[in-house]
């Protein structure tokens, strides 16, 4: 008497389980290929953001131009600064200054051979940079030191800005290299003949040229 109520029980509740299963499975898929889109477009991203940044940060130190750099500081009792950059070019060496706290009008403006700017009056830093032993000259002069850039001129201001390609000075290890120098900026006009010096008088700053970037050739 129990068996046929039994076997509808069992059988009703098997269909039952049936079409739920078959409600489940067709939601399912539907909602992981959902879930799987978003993911899809996620991943690429981590992999290609590494790849674009690590070849960015050691290419342009390789590729750079042999560069120095002095920081021009004030001698005792004078409020002279700047910055002057030497990048190796072609043909030379570009000289870019960038001066502050002058009187207005021309100054001596040169590489000193000692890179010694400790002395109150920067006599440290010795003369002018010399190595081929020739006259004392302007910039363009066919004999002059290697350390003669002549003057720089500053305006009403006292801001003097000097952008040049010297012939004389390297970058690259060598007699003429000024790697370790001194620059000096003077209180009067250098006249380009006097001897040994140009008649520039005292220093009002000076700074240390000092290696800035790129790999020697
Ligand atoms: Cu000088
Ligand atoms: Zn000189």
């Amino acid at each position: 008497m129990n068996t046929p109520s039994t076997l509808l029980v069992l059988a009703l509740s098997t269909a039952l389980l049936i079409a739920c299963s078959e409600e489940k499975s067709a939601v399912q898929p539907s909602a992981e290929s959902n879930a799987a889109s978003p993911t899809a477009t996620t991943t690429p991203l981590p992999t290609t953001s590494p790849i674009a940044v690590s070849p960015v940060t050691p290419s342009p130190e390789a590729a750079g131009p042999l560069q120095a750099v002095a920081e021009l500081e004030p001698t005792q009792g004078n409020n002279v600064k700047g910055t002057v950059t030497f990048t190796e070019v072609a043909d030379g060496v570009r000289v870019n200054a960038e001066i502050t706290g002058l009187t207005p009008g021309k100054h001596g403006f040169h590489v000193h051979e000692k890179g010694d700017c400790s002395a109150p009056d920067a006599t440290s830093a010795g003369d002018h940079f010399n190595p081929t032993s020739k006259p004392h000259g302007a910039a363009d002069a066919l004999e002059r030191h290697d350390g003669d850039m002549g003057n720089i001129e500053a305006d009403a201001s006292g801001e003097a800005k000097l952008n040049y390609i010297d012939h004389n000075i390297s970058l690259v290890a060598g007699e003429r290299s000024v790697i370790g120098r001194g620059v000096i900026v003077h209180a009067n006009p250098d006249d380009l003949t006097s001897q040994p010096s140009g008649n520039a008088g005292a220093r009002v700053a000076c700074g240390v040229i000092t290696r800035a970037g790129g790999s020697e050739r």
